[in-house]
C-alpha cells in the first residue's frame, strides 16, 4: 500500500509507511477505558491537544460509548457533547478530525463545523442517510464491522469462518459507499475488534491481518486496551481476569507493533505517546 493517501476534506495524509496513529477523545461518562475523564469540554480539548502534542496523526471524538452492552444516546446529547470540543479543536490542531458517529444528523452536522471524517461503526448500515451525508460533506469515513447494535451485538458473536464473514461484509460496506460517490481514496475498512466478536475471533483476526489486505484499502484497527487483551495478560498468573483496562497498556502496544508489522494504516489508540515510541523502534528495525 505504499504510496496510497487517504483524503479527508481538504487533508490527505500520506499512508503506505508505519500506521498512522488516530488519538481517542471520549467525551463520555460510560467509555470502557477512560469514561468520565473527558466528559468536561476543557477537559476533552486539553486531551486532544495533548494527543496531537505526543504524536497523533488525526484525532476520533467520540460522544456515545459502544461497549458491548451500551445503550444509544440521542443525536442531540451526541452533538451536545461534540460541538464544543471540535470547535475549539478545529482551530487548534492541524490534523484531521474524525467523528465517531453512526447518525446521519451527528455526522452532518459536525462535518459543517470542520470535522473532516466520519468513523462509522456501522460500515454505513444504520442509519439510511449516512453515505450519502459523508459522500456530500467529501468527508473521509471509515467502515467498521458489526454485526448489530452495541446493546445486542455480543448475542451476534457467532462465525463460520469469522475473517471471511468480515471480509465480505466489509466488501458490502465498500460497495455502498461508492454507490453514494464516495471515491475510494477516502476509505477506509476495519474489522471492529471486540464488536460482536469474542476474544477468540479477535486473536484470529489479528492473526490473519494480512487477509484483510485483499480488499485494497487501508486498514484501521481499534484494539488498545480492549477486554480480550485484559483476558489474555491474566492466562496463567492466578490474578483475576481479565486485568483492569487501567492495566491493559503493554498489552495494547504488544498488539500495536504486530499490527504495525501486518500493514495496518492506522491505529485508534488511547496511548499516543507510547504507541508512537513502540514505532520508532519498529522504524529502525524495518528502514
Ligand atoms: N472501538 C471503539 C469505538 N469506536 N471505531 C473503530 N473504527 N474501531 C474500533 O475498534 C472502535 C471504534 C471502542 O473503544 P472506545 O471508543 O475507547 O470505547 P467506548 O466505545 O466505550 O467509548
Amino acid at each position: 500500500m505504499n504510496g496510497t493517501v487517504l483524503k479527508a476534506g481538504d487533508h490527505t495524509l500520506p499512508l503506505g509507511g508505519l500506521p498512522r496513529l488516530m488519538g481517542i477523545v471520549n467525551i463520555t461518562p460510560d467509555s470502557f477505558a477512560d469514561g468520565g475523564r473527558y466528559v468536561d469540554p476543557v477537559a476533552a480539548i486539553d486531551h486532544g491537544l495533548r494527543l496531537v502534542d505526543e504524536g497523533a496523526d488525526l484525532l476520533d471524538l467520540g460522544a456515545e460509548s459502544t461497549r458491548p452492552g451500551a445503550a444509544p444516546v440521542t443525536a442531540a446529547i451526541e452533538l451536545e457533547r461534540l460541538l464544543p470540543v471540535l470547535r475549539e479543536l478545529r482551530h487548534r490542531v492541524t490534523v484531521p478530525i474524525s467523528v465517531d458517529t453512526y447518525k446521519a444528523e451527528v455526522a452532518r452536522a459536525c462535518l459543517a463545523e470542520g470535522a473532516t471524517m466520519v468513523n462509522d461503526i456501522s460500515g454505513l448500515t444504520f442509519d439510511p442517510d449516512m453515505a450519502a451525508t459523508v459522500a456530500e460533506g467529501g468527508a473521509a469515513v471509515c467502515l467498521m464491522h458489526t454485526p448489530a447494535p452495541p446493546r445486542t451485538m455480543q448475542e451476534h458473536a457467532h462465525y463460520g469462518d469469522v475473517v471471511r464473514e468480515v471480509v465480505a461484509a466489509l466488501a458490502a460496506a465498500v460497495a455502498r459507499a461508492e454507490a453514494a460517490g464516495i471515491a475510494r481514496d477516502r476509505l477506509l475498512v476495519d474489522p471492529g475488534i471486540g464488536f460482536g466478536k469474542s476474544a477468540a475471533h479477535n486473536w484470529e483476526i489479528l492473526r490473519r491481518l494480512d487477509e484483510l489486505h485483499c480488499l485494497g484499502l487501508p486498514v484501521l484497527i481499534g484494539a488498545s486496551r480492549k477486554s480480550f487483551i485484559g483476558l489474555a495478560l491474566a492466562e496463567g498468573t492466578g490474578v483475576g481476569a481479565p486485568w483492569p483496562v487501567e492495566e491493559r497498556r503493554e498489552g495494547s502496544l504488544g498488539v500495536a507493533a504486530w499490527c504495525a508489522l501486518h500493514g495496518i494504516a492506522v491505529l485508534r489508540v488511547h496511548d499516543v505517546d507510547a504507541t508512537a515510541r513502540v514505532l520508532k523502534m519498529i522504524a529502525k528495525l524495518t528502514n
